[in-house]
């Protein structure tokens, strides 16, 4: 006798979640210790996150990145770049942004946290034959030292716009956010058509953490706010059709859960190998009041039928192995 479809279904079906729940997962935090302001990657067959060391500022001197072949198991490298290799940064060195180019990995980040044009510090940028570094200051100075459109030099996100090769910078720190163009050796910012150095794109809402996704043509601009100091910090998203927008807010994706964790918010996208899109972010674990007690999780991101993102389920399991094929 024969078993009938819909039993072989219901069967099928048990054994696919019993093989899921038997499926290694990563687990959140994703990292040991305090990080924040994370930045995910694949480079070279490896998954990569490049996080804010998070202390006080005065303790804020390097930064140490994490590698891994699937989600679960992760390799630190401590100190890919440190103030000591970077003349002009002293403290509060913060939200590395990475891309890889003509085989350099280019490591943009903030120093100082300038609080006025008259302050030495703002947006740096170091570059390395691998994602571990070491790093080494490629200006010698900042790239970007200067309260542009009231926004603090403070934040970047450095992306490469598949319509036509140019490579952006978005950053702001204060409630503002500019757009830059980055030259071909992100040795200076060019100007627009128009002779213009820095467009302010600020939405609505809008605090820190700019984060720009480029998926089926459109533009996924995404930011932090509230305060990161506090419980309700969390991240938000608009849809444009170009990099300069409009940007007009759509609503949150992703924020605390009482029964999880407080004050999720800087995050970045990974699109890992299989298909599958993740969102890394730092939360402060329930109960913890420190500022700087944040460490780095990584959960699913969805998208719906329209294109349009759901709301971030934060969680305490992680996400499921997701190897990369050597
Ligand atoms: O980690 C230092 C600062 O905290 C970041 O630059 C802000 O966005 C906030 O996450």
């Amino acid at each position: 006798m024969t078993a009938k479809p819909a039993v072989v279904a219901l069967l099928l079906v048990a054994s696919l979640a019993a093989a899921a729940a038997h499926q290694p997962r990563a687990g959140n935090p994703i990292l040991p210790g305090w990080y924040a302001d994370p930045e995910a990657h694949v480079f070279a067959g490896e998954y990569w996150i490049h996080p804010t060391y998070s202390a006080r500022y005065g303790q804020q001197v390097f930064m140490d990145a994490f590698s891994s072949r699937d989600l679960v198991t992760w390799t630190k490298h401590e100190r890919i770049i440190d103030t000591a290799a970077v003349k002009w940064a002293k403290r509060a060195m913060w939200a590395p942004s990475i891309v890889e180019k003509d085989g350099w990995y280019y490591l943009f980040f903030g120093a100082n946290d300038i609080q006025s044009d008259t302050q030495p510090g703002g947006i740096g940028v170091a570059r390395s034959r691998s994602p571990g570094g070491p790093f080494v200051d490629h200006l010698g100075k900042p790239l970007i030292d200067k309260f542009h459109n009231g926004a603090q030099p403070i934040d970047q996100m450095v992306f490469r716009d598949p319509a036509d090769g140019q490579w952006y910078i978005v950053y702001g720190g204060w409630r503002h956010c500019n757009i830059a163009r980055l030259n071909a050796d992100f040795t200076a910012i060019v100007p627009f058509a128009d002779g213009s150095l820095y467009k302010e794109i600020t939405p609505t809402g809008y605090v820190e953490g700019a984060f720009m996704l480029i998926k089926d043509g459109k533009y996924y601009f995404m930011w932090s706010e509230g305060g990161w100091t506090g419980p309700n910090y969390a991240v938000a998203y608009a849809i444009g059709d170009s990099p300069l927008g409009p940007f007009e807010r759509i609503g949150k994706i992703l924020q605390q859960d009482s029964t999880v964790a407080t004050g999720a918010g800087h995050h970045s996208v990974l699109h890992s190998p299989s298909g599958k899109w993740y969102i890394a972010y730092h939360r402060r674990p329930l109960g913890e009041t420190d500022r700087d007690h944040r460490v780095v999780s990584l959960d699913e991101l969805r998208f719906d039928a329209r294109g349009r993102i759901e709301p971030v389920r934060i969680t305490r399991e992680g996400v499921a192995a997701d190897p990369i094929a050597r």
